[in-house]
């Protein structure tokens, strides 16, 4: 039998690199980096390569399982699945209402566009109130300062680092993890062209991690502190005038109102609070300012912590305040070919709160800090039941270990996953979807992020295996059979008719490359882009204000007002911040590794021979002073709960601060993920603390737990 090449984009990560991969049948013979990928240029990484794994892993669930009374499982074709699932939760919402039954979606949902197309209108006809995903546990800040400033949650501006002279990064290690909110893949090769063109790189992060390494300067800051740092490096640039708004100046809200709220942080007054020296925030601040362009990029470390909002909205500040928003190097918009944002709300904030702790949804979903609170505290509008899609919040919420007690509690929890793993053991059903390389692919969302307009679409690559359902088609089916109005009901079965492929081909056809509706019409349709099997490469970002905003009166709004109060917020704290530290805690953040994903891809051998990874870091003062060595067995010990880790001593850190990975803590009972149980590690998010929160939108707290270390006794 001959061999075949397959093009296709990773749908793993946000880099979404191009691949290359040779079949014969429909055995997966190599998959390699595809050097024609206008975006990618041939870059991959040790992941993609694990998809062939995920292909054949005996542990990959290709039925639906029902648990039974006893505990097992029990294999069940897909009409018996669909006729339970969909009956159950009709009567459980007709006999405790709506919001009783909750849904989460987990991060593959966004990497998948089966699920991006068929889920939101299994949302709709749901009607709960109780949505929930992992975008309150990471990226929420960025998406509400958009909404806040320009006007939709989708208008995202994205550093344009292959043209940037100054690149500022705070909370980032896209060398690691190949960028987030910046669809950048090969991160390392354009920090290197970016030195070449004699740019700088700084960074910000209190451990000295891969990203870091490569920088012109690293500074430790004191995690949770960057809010006070980006108010100072603005309290210098606006108090010795250095600000200049550039091409934005005729359509920003007045400035003035920023002035006074910057004032009270100068660099002296927040020196100790953040770690960094004073005369160094004022140097940063202006090297920032006169370089020729400039970016500031704060990421995961700083979206969640107390100030993650404050955080994002000073970063957007920032560059514009410095002429560099909407310029090339600076921080630009792109132009999708398929473009979300008029198909997707603008955003809206506290429309509904949650029950029980009164906090506020963000564009139809709470924060998932409340999910177990909701299910445990009794009360008529208590949630009943839960529908998991690609996701895993046990591992990815903070006190999971809560959560693990609530989901036991519910009397429905059926999950979309194609694994039995930490979360989906709960469920009474899993419906297991097809595997990525098994179905059809195209970046709805990271097309949206991308430092090029560029877009590729991608066919399935195997065939799925017999009597299998993909994504979308799980979802509609459930959509269909839970929708009350008739004329609704039509209308969902007209979008199955379509397929995602046909919804494709409008998205494309309607987009600003698109031929229109005219089936004559000389622009980008879905068979033109398939014909283009490395994608295309509509060029470099360009500048697009203020046309594409979508505010009123097509303004950005520099100073919102929740932001303005949220300040003072930040000015109280300021002097609050030792008290952690003199009660000798050490504060612990996250980290991400090369060869991890999240909490899911710790089931391929190939990804996990080699030493433990499942460590702490720590720095060597610290060890010193608790007497701990290197390899040491301890145990991490915070308000929500206690894991035992082995130790590795190192000066990357800051001292005072410890850091785990996250994504591990297999090895509980009942799953069936044999090579991820082999080297369990422990979860991150049996320490981190759901009343952590920035109180302004309720996104969880993950860097910077308070937390004690100990030698472990052996128990
Ligand atoms: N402490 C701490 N917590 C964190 C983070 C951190 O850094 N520190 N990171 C946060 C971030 S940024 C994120 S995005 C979240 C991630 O957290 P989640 O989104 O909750 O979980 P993942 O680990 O991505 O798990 C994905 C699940 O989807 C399944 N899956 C994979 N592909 C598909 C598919 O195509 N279809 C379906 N139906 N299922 C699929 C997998 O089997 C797995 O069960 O965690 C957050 N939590
Ligand atoms: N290999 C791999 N790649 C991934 C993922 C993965 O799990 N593995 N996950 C993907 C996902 S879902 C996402 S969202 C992205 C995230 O992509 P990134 O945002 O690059 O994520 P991290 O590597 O977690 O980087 C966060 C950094 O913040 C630092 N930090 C912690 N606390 C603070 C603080 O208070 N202040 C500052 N300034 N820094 C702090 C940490 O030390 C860490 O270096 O990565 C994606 N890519
Ligand atoms: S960097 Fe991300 S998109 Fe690129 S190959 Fe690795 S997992 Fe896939
Ligand atoms: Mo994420």
């Amino acid at each position: 039998m001959s061999t075949t090449a397959h093009f296709r984009a990773c749908n793993l990560c946000e880099a979404v690199c191009g691949l290359e991969i040779v079949t014969r049948g429909d055995e997966i013979l190599s998959i390699r980096g595809d050097d024609e990928d206008p975006l990618s240029r041939g870059h991959i990484c040790p992941k993609a390569v694990a998809l062939q794994d995920i292909q054949v892993d005996p542990d990959r669930l290709r039925c639906p399982l029902e648990r039974t009374p006893s505990g097992d499982w029990r294999e069940i074709g897909w009409k018996e699945a669909f006729d339970a699932v969909a009956g159950r939760i009709g009567a459980m919402q007709r006999e405790h209402g709506r919001d009783a039954f909750a849904t989460y979606q987990g991060n593959p949902s966004v990497h998948n566009y089966g699920t991006l197309l068929f889920g939101p209108p299994l949302l709709r006809t749901l009607r709960t109130r109780n949505r929930f995903s992992a975008t309150s546990a990471d990226q929420l800040p960025h998406q509400l300062i958009a909404y806040w400033m320009y006007g939709h949650q989708l208008l995202l501006p994205v550093p344009d680092i292959d043209r940037t002279q100054f690149f500022l990064v705070l909370g980032a290690n896209p060398v690691n993890s190949n960028g987030s909110m910046m669809t950048a893949p090969g991160f390392g090769k354009r920090l290197k062209a970016l030195r070449l063109r004699g740019g700088r790189l700084v960074v910000i992060d209190p451990r000295r991690t891969e990203t870091a390494r490569l920088a012109d300067t690293h500074w430790f800051i004191r995690p949770g502190s960057d809010a006070l740092l980006l108010m100072a490096l603005l309290e210098v640039i606006l108090t010795e005038e250095l600000d200049d708004l550039g091409g934005v100046a005729g359509f920003c809200t007045p400035l003035d109102p920023l002035r006074s709220v910057v004032a009270p942080f100068s660099p002296e007054r927040v020196a100790t609070a953040t770690g960094l020296e004073a005369v160094e925030i004022r140097k940063m601040a202006r090297e920032f300012a006169a370089a020729p362009s400039a970016v500031c990029y704060g990421r995961f470390g700083v979206s969640t912590q107390e100030f993650g909002a404050l955080c994002q909205w000073l970063i957007n500040v920032l560059n514009i305040v410095t002429g560099n928003l909407d310029r090339p190097g600076g921080a630009m918009f792109t132009r999708p070919a398929v473009d979300l944002l008029g198909s997707t709300s603008p955003g809206h904030l506290g429309r509904w709160k949650s029950r029980v702790r009164g906090l506020p949804e963000f564009a139809g979903e709470l924060p998932v800090a409340v999910m177990a609170e909701e299910m445990l505290v009794e009360g008529p509008d208590r949630i009943r039941g839960l529908l998991t899609i690609a996701g895993n919040p046990v591992l990815s919420t903070p006190n999971g270990s809560q959560l693990e007690g609530a989901l036991e509690n519910l009397g429905l929890m059926v999950s979309v996953d194609f694994y039995l793993n930490e979360t989906t053991r709960h469920a009474h059903f899993i419906l297991p979807p097809t595997a990525p390389l098994e179905h059809e692919h195209y970046d709805l969302v990271f097309n949206l992020l991308s430092v090029r307009n560029v877009a590729k679409y991608s066919p399935a690559v195997v065939r799925a295996a017999e009597d299998t359902r993909h994504d979308w088609q799980i979802l509609s089916e459930l959509t269909r059979r839970l929708e009350r109005k008739p004329l609704r009901r039509m209308r969902r079965a007209f979008e199955v008719v379509l397929g995602p492929r046909r919804l494709l081909d409008l998205g494309l056809r309607s987009g600003p490359y698109g031929s229109g509706l005219n089936p004559l019409g000389r622009g980008l349709t879905l068979k033109k882009l398939s014909r283009s099997v490395h994608g295309i490469d509509f060029g470099p970002l360009e500048p697009c204000l203020p046309d594409r905003l979508v505010s009123r009166d097509k303004t950005i709004d520099l100073t919102p007002q929740s932001l303005m109060t949220d300040s003072h917020r930040l000015l109280d704290h300021l002097d609050d911040q030792a008290v952690v530290r003199s009660k000798g805690k050490l504060m612990l953040i996250g980290r991400r590794q090369v060869r991890s994903n999240n909490s899911w891809m710790h089931n391929y051998n190939r990804l996990m021979r080699g030493k433990e990874r499942c460590t702490l870091l720590m720095h060597p003062s610290d060890a010193g002073r608790l007497a701990i060595e290197m390899g040491q067995q301890v145990a991490v010990v915070s308000r929500t709960g206690r894991i035992e880790v082995p130790v590795e001593v190192s000066d990357e850190m800051m001292p005072g601060v410890v850091s785990l990975p996250h994504g591990w803590g297999h090895g509980r009972p009942g799953t069936r993920l044999t090579e991820a149980n082999r080297h369990p590690g422990a979860s991150l998010n049996d320490l981190t603390d759901e009343l952590q929160i920035d109180a302004l939108a309720g996104t969880s707290v993950l860097a910077g737990v308070p937390v004690q270390v100990e030698p472990a006794v052996s128990r």
